[in-house]
Order: C-alpha cells, then sequence, then structure tokens
C-alpha cells in the first residue's frame, strides 16, 4: 500500500477511467460531500463517475446526493476510490469491494490503509478536496454542487465549526467558499443541524426515558435493542446522531450509543464521544473499530444485549478512569 503525495494522487485522478466512488457505512456530509466533490472533479477531468455505499444516504442529506441511489450495481468499473473511509469495515455490505479499491482518500488517524492512499489529517475529508482541485487548477471552473458538497463535509465534521479540530485552514477554506457567493450555506447547516424526522424525534424521547449512567455521571450511554426500535417506530437511520444528545449532558465526559444489528442480533455497533482528553478511538480499536480521539466507532459481536452493554461500559470506564479526569 503506497503513500500518495498530493502531487502523486492528482496525477492519478487525471487518468481518464469510469470510477466508482465509495462511502463509508452509515453515511455523514463529510464521506457524502467528499464522494460527490470528488464525482464533480473526476468529471470536470472527463471520467464518469458513480458514488456507492453499503447504506441509503440519510433524506436530509439529499441535498448532497441529489436523490441519486447510492446502491451498487454490481457493474465493472476501471477505477475505485474510497473517501473518509478508515477501514475495509468501514464499507459494510461493500467490504467485498475493499481490495478491489485503488486509492483512499482519509482524514482518519487509525487507518487500514487497505489501498494505496493519499491522508491529511485535518478536520474534515472534505478539506482535501479544496486542495485537490487547487493543485488541478479547477477551483474557479467547479460549480455550485461542489462547494455545497464540500461545505457540507467541512462543517459535518466540525460540528457547524464548534469542535476541537476546528482549524485556521477550516475556516480559511469555509471562507473561501462563502466568499464564491453560489451557495446556501445557512440551508446547508440548518439541513445538517437543525432538520429531524419525526422518527429521530421518537429516537431522541426514548434516548432521555432510557439512558444509563456509569463512573459517577461520566459516562452516559444509550442502548437500542431491537426490541426497543421495533416498539417505539425507530429505524437504525433514525438513532445515527443520537450520541451527541447524552453527550451534551453536563458532566458526561464520554458519550455512547449501543446499537444492536436489525440483520443479525448478535451484532452491536458503537457511537462514541468524547468531551474531554479521552481517546476514544483507542477503546473503539480494542472491538475492531476506530476513528478519531473524539469521535469513534466499532461493531462487534455479544451472546445478548446485556453482556453488549457490560463489554461496552467496562471499557469505557477503564479508559475514563485511566484518564484521571
Ligand atoms: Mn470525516
Amino acid at each position: 500500500m503506497k503513500k500518495l503525495t498530493l502531487e502523486e494522487l492528482v496525477i492519478r485522478l487525471k487518468e481518464k477511467k469510469k470510477t466508482l466512488i465509495l462511502s463509508h457505512r452509515n453515511p455523514d456530509p463529510d464521506t457524502l460531500g467528499g464522494a460527490f466533490a470528488l464525482k464533480s472533479i473526476l468529471e470536470a477531468l472527463g471520467s464518469p463517475s458513480s458514488v456507492a455505499c453499503a447504506d441509503k444516504a440519510p433524506k436530509r442529506l439529499e441535498f448532497i446526493t441529489g436523490g441519486a441511489s447510492l446502491e451498487y450495481s454490481g457493474e465493472e468499473y476501471e477505477r475505485i476510490i474510497a473517501v473518509d473511509v478508515a477501514s475495509s469495515k468501514q464499507l459494510g455490505e461493500l467490504e467485498f469491494l475493499a481490495e478491489k479499491t485503488d486509492i483512499t482518500i482519509d482524514h482518519h488517524e487509525m487507518n487500514d490503509r487497505f489501498s494505496d492512499y493519499y491522508e491529511d489529517m485535518g478536520a474534515a475529508c472534505c478539506e482535501i478536496f479544496i486542495d485537490v482541485a487547487d493543485a488541478l487548477y479547477l477551483t474557479d471552473k467547479l460549480g455550485k454542487e461542489f462547494f455545497t458538497s464540500v461545505y457540507a463535509g467541512i462543517s459535518g465534521d466540525t460540528g457547524c465549526f464548534r469542535y476541537s479540530n476546528t482549524s485556521e485552514r477550516t475556516l480559511t477554506y469555509a471562507a473561501r467558499i462563502i466568499k464564491k457567493g453560489i451557495i446556501d450555506f445557512a440551508d446547508v447547516n440548518r439541513r445538517i443541524f437543525d432538520s429531524h424526522t419525526i422518527g429521530e424525534i421518537n429516537a431522541q424521547k426514548m434516548t432521555y426515558e432510557n439512558m444509563k449512567f456509569y463512573c459517577g455521571g461520566r459516562l452516559a450511554v444509550i442502548p437500542f435493542t431491537n426490541e426497543m426500535k421495533e416498539s417505539g417506530n425507530v429505524t437504525d437511520e433514525d438513532i445515527g446522531d443520537i450520541v451527541n444528545y447524552i453527550r451534551a449532558i453536563e458532566g458526561v465526559l464520554v458519550a455512547v450509543s449501543l446499537k444492536q444489528s436489525s440483520k443479525d442480533e448478535n451484532k452491536f455497533f458503537i457511537s462514541s464521544r468524547a468531551n474531554g482528553d479521552i481517546d476514544v478511538s483507542a477503546v473503539c480499536a480494542k472491538l475492531g473499530g476506530g476513528g478519531h480521539p473524539r469521535a469513534a466507532g466499532a461493531t462487534f459481536t455479544a451472546g445478548t444485549p446485556e453482556e453488549a452493554l457490560e463489554v461496552c461500559v467496562s471499557l469505557f470506564s477503564e479508559a475514563i478512569e485511566k484518564s484521571g479526569k
């Protein structure tokens, strides 16, 4: 697996090839924004491109996808590029495409590097596509779709420029985009952060009724079993960013949502967030996952939801106790 420089990446992207772009499972604004930004770039360079993802895009992110289906058609492609995908597992049901992936463009510290890769540990993977467009002298030629996608990814991964990953570069790139005057950035922010379906509101209600606290209130966990999802009429998509709600509770250092898989009752998904200096990606790595120090996830197997909760509580409690916070 070769580490590419920006120059090498740009040379590879210039090759005209029918391209499949992959986003990570449970897609967020950064992976979709990055994938569609890359699609704009490749099409400007004469390469027809499609985006695929194991999961459907949430409705509120259709402004990025344009409502396009992200289902993998099984078609043959001359090149596959993964965007914002930290490990082959993150491809979900499209994991079988990992070994066929030519290039991965990513910003996660913990990355499996399952293909040749270009990485830059910026706040959002989408920051990279401004660098790529600059290097290709395309920045002035790309239109509203490209800049809306990039802005969505940057805003999404920085919590609307509130998280500690926000850098001078993040703000400079956002300012460059806003200065163009061609995107409705307030609308993008509203769609990402201030728009919820009834299902999401039901999931929030269920979260406040069922959240559990450990470590003297420093660890908050919301377990979602299939039984709960069914009784509350809540889908996996509705639970997507529920972890941020318990993260907002005063005194909570680590917030975790633990979701039982609808397809396999022994499979569990963890989504974790840290408020302080606790590395949740190191905890998730112990379960085969990864991510960023303050936002990470993992998928693991357990016999029952109770057992999964125990594993999760013991690992995160240990990390909190060790941190001395
Ligand atoms: Mn990202």
